[in-house]
């Protein structure tokens, strides 16, 4: 049957298609109708939209812990951590300080602030973001079963890594606790292709909301702002990242890009890493031929640290604030920004929204004032859907670059398009 045939990815995509639709007639019918924004907003749209994404982060720290435990006890030589830890973190820091010079070299260029913006009333209240120390001091959990039940996603990382490490390290009996472990994982990758058939609904809800309280007008004043985010955005996962991809592994990057449309749509629709990383963990193993060993350790990590979309936001509206208010910025502010935004997009939470509550740690530090936030703060939410694309394509790329290096990929299953196809 026709419903049949068409794959999740043409459901998700008329979800998101009647959903604006559907946002923007009752916008334009019913402008500012208590009534709609009640049961329907704040309603119907409400709820549907949350429970999806609540379904997506339930499954975050099952999957995490798991798959992590499974990925890091698999792994054949435990000695491999050390250099694929390594490996991983250094590939994240490098396509972060890619992707931030780009953006600022690209702010500069185009310059979309200009000093007469400034004059609008502004007011944003920087909400305390973390220091530098704390954010390292607070990578390991003093109690794991707290950081477990409140998805602290470092911690629960540092701490599944161990434990994954110690069960490698306990002999025959390790070998029961990993076949567990093995078996948790299918069921949790089960439950995630189950999840994954609310996709359409919760899209369409959504994306009805956005549509009905953004509206398409919001974005006339930082249009320019916007644009140069979104043009950065998408250099950085057509161009950079294809390149980086056929340089360090000689793959199809159009391969990768046509397979990585179910992920960045999911990731673009929740506008959350961590809501994704189901999905983005489910389509790297059984659609770009990544082993477990590698996924399970790469994307949890990649999810909460490798957020170039977020640097790229955040190197932009740095200089587009000072742009705003006619402060010129110095080389070394701007080695400062690159820094900061670096450390800012490793701190950010891959939730919606976090990126911009880091950006004001970066302004802290080069001496902006942080209430230029409020100029860019309407348009965040849908820059935030975009970069979140951006962060988790991010993160496939590494993981497959890593994997093939480690010889644990299959380029039989990367190569054949219809690989691990999403089941409709
Ligand atoms: N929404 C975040 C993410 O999930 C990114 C951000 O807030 O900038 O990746």
């Amino acid at each position: 049957s026709i419903k049949n045939k068409l794959g999740l990815t043409s459901k998700i995509l008329i979800g998101m298609g009647a959903g604006i639709a559907l946002g923007l007639i009752l916008r334009n019918a019913f402008p500012e109708s208590d009534i709609v924004n009640d049961y329907i907003t704040e309603g119907f749209l409400h709820v549907i939209g949350t429970i999806f994404i609540s379904s997506l982060k339930m499954l975050v720290v099952p999957l995490v812990f798991i798959s992590l435990v499974c990925g890091t006890c698999s792994l054949s030589e435990p000695s491999k951590l050390g250099r694929l830890g390594g490996k991983t973190l250094a590939f994240y820091l490098f396509t972060t300080a890619i992707a931030l010079v780009v953006a600022i070299v690209s702010a500069v260029l185009i310059h979309p602030g200009n000093a007469s913006l400034a004059s609008e009333k502004m007011e944003y209240v920087a909400k305390e973001a973390p220091s530098l120390s704390s954010v390292i001091i607070n990578i390991v959990p003093t109690n794991p079963m707290h950081a477990l039940s409140e998805g602290n996603m470092l911690q629960i990382i540092i701490f599944a890594v161990i434990f994954g490490f110690a069960i490698a390290h306990i002999g025959e009996r390790g070998k029961r606790v990993a076949a567990l472990f093995e078996d948790l994982n299918e069921v949790i990758m089960r439950v995630v292709t189950l999840i994954m058939q609310l996709a359409p609904y919760g899209v369409f809800a959504l994306m009805a909301k956005l549509a009905l309280t953004l509206g398409l007008e919001t974005f006339g004043s930082v249009v320019k702002y916007f644009f140069v985010v979104l043009g950065v955005l998408l250099v950085h996962a057509f161009i950079v990242y294809p390149t980086l991809l056929k340089l360090f592994s000689g793959l199809n990057p159009l391969i990768f890009i046509r397979k990585m449309r179910d992920v960045q749509l999911f990731a673009f629709s929740t506008a959350s890493s961590n809501a994704t990383l189901p999905i983005t963990i489910e389509a790297s193993e059984h659609r770009l031929g990544v082993d477990n060993k590698i996924a399970a350790f790469t994307l949890p990590l990649g999810a909460t640290i490798n957020m170039d979309g977020t640097a790229i936001m955040q190197g932009v509206a740095t200089v587009f604030i000072a742009q705003v208010f006619g402060i010129e910025l110095s080389l070394t502010d701007y080695a400062a920004v690159v820094v900061t935004a670096t450390l800012a997009s490793i701190g950010t939470a891959g939730v919606p929204g976090v990126g911009l509550i880091m950006l004001a740690m970066v302004l802290n530090q080069v001496g902006l004032p942080v209430e230029g936030i409020a100029l860019i703060i309407g348009v965040d939410r849908l820059l935030d859907m975009v970069r979140t694309a951006v962060n988790v394509t991010g993160d496939c790329v590494a993981t497959v670059i890593i994997a093939k290096s480690e010889g644990e990929f299959n380029e039989e299953v990367f190569n054949n398009t219809q690989a691990g196809k999403i089941s409709s």
